[in-house]
């Protein structure tokens, strides 16, 4: 087969990412598109120790293409994934766009693969910092039954895009210089702070993350008796996401126990050793596949309960990585049928 694969944000923080990712897995694909906006049309990205040259998004850039990798903000999507499916494009979303769309999967492949077998055109990738959480949890809930989560978040600032990795270098450049941090892509400075403000302010206070984190959770997971509540926020990291776990669960895990289920589990490692300071790291997380689960303790105010410490690298796991591991289990699958190339238009 000559699979052709398109990756739409080519030039952003995560679309990077994506080409490393398929070069890296030896993705099966004959041919790799460059998409981006007009404003990036006719400039490079790296790909295989040469360069792709990047080609403006338009309604046609999809004749010819099996998969199409969107990473280029929801706008983006909810215009153009529609044209990709017409033309017989299946499209793996990391916007928020499709997320919660009944037509659409969304999918951790570790967690609800058999998801993908209902696809309509679009999966949805879902939000970096649900991924890393669902992949700890998933082992737990069949081992004993997830019943409440309460996750704080420390996500770095690459989850925003490439302009919020360059405005944490500018500030960190600026404090040391004695200059007045400018700040333009968060309302305040990131550099030496924490922003608790994720996405936009809800009317009941939450932000938009925040409600991604409790309400994608229930669709991957397939369970809407497991009850999360979240505070999503903002430090000054550039690559890797860090969360505090509080679960509830219906049986009792004793750490160890809960250790031993996480060992086993898919797509997780455990850095759990106290006594030689051994625990997960965004440092560590960094260009690494895994999520890293730590800090793996009973919670000694209620019956079943555990805390953990969970990390994992946004840009790879929390995005390019896992629509990569979609775009895999597709081919692999043979699911790259579209049975009504009109559902979306
Ligand atoms: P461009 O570089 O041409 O603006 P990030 O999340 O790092 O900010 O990256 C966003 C990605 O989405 C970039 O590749 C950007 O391309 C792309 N993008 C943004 N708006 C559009 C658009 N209207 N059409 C196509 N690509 C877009
Ligand atoms: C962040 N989680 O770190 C966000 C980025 O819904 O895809 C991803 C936003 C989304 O800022």
């Amino acid at each position: 087969e000559r699979l052709v694969v398109a990756v739409v944000g080519a030039t952003g923080a995560v679309g990077r990412e994506m080409l490393k990712t398929l070069e890296d897995r030896e993705f099966p694909a004959h041919e790799v598109r460059a998409l981006a906006s007009a404003r990036s049309a006719g400039t490079t990205v790296p790909f295989k120790g040469g360069e792709l040259t990047v080609r403006e998004l338009t309604e046609d850039s999809f004749e010819g293409v099996d998969i199409a990798l969107f990473s280029a903000g929801g706008g983006t999507s909810a215009r153009f994934a529609p044209h990709a499916v017409k033309s017989g494009c299946v499209v793996v979303d990391n916007s928020s766009n499709w997320r919660m769309d009944e037509r659409c999967p969304l999918v951790v492949p570790e967690v609800n693969p058999d998801a993908l077998k209902l696809h309509n055109g679009i999966i949805a990738n879902p939000n970096c910092s649900t991924i890393q959480m669902v992949v700890a949890l998933k082992p737990l809930h069949d081992a004993a039954g997830v019943r409440r989560v309460v996750v704080s978040t420390y996500q770095a600032v690459s989850g925003t895009g490439q302009k919020a990795i360059s405005e944490l270098e500018k500030q960190v450049r600026q404090m040391f210089n004695m200059q007045e941090p400018e700040a333009s892509v968060y309302p305040y400075q990131i550099a030496f702070n924490c922003l608790p403000h994720i996405d936009v302010f809800l009317e009941d206070g939450y932000t938009k993350e925040e409600l991604k984190m409790v309400q994608e959770t229930v669709k991957i997971m397939g369970d809407p008796s497991v009850k999360v509540t979240a505070t999503t926020v903002r430090v000054p990291v550039f690559y890797g996401h860090s969360e505090s776990l509080n679960i509830e669960t219906e049986k009792k895990l004793t750490a160890a126990q809960a250790r031993a289920v996480l060992a086993q589990a898919p797509g997780v490692r455990v850095l759990d050793n106290p006594s030689e300071n051994i625990y997960p790291m965004a440092i560590h997380a960094a260009g690494e596949d895994e999520t890293f689960v730590g800090r793996i303790r009973e919670d000694h105010t209620i019956e079943n309960g555990l805390n953990m410490w969970v990390v994992a690298d946004n840009l790879r796991k929390g995005a390019a990585l896992n629509a990569v591991q979609i775009a895999e289990e597709l081919v692999e699958r043979s699911l790259l049928d579209i049975a009504d190339p009109g559902k979306f238009l």
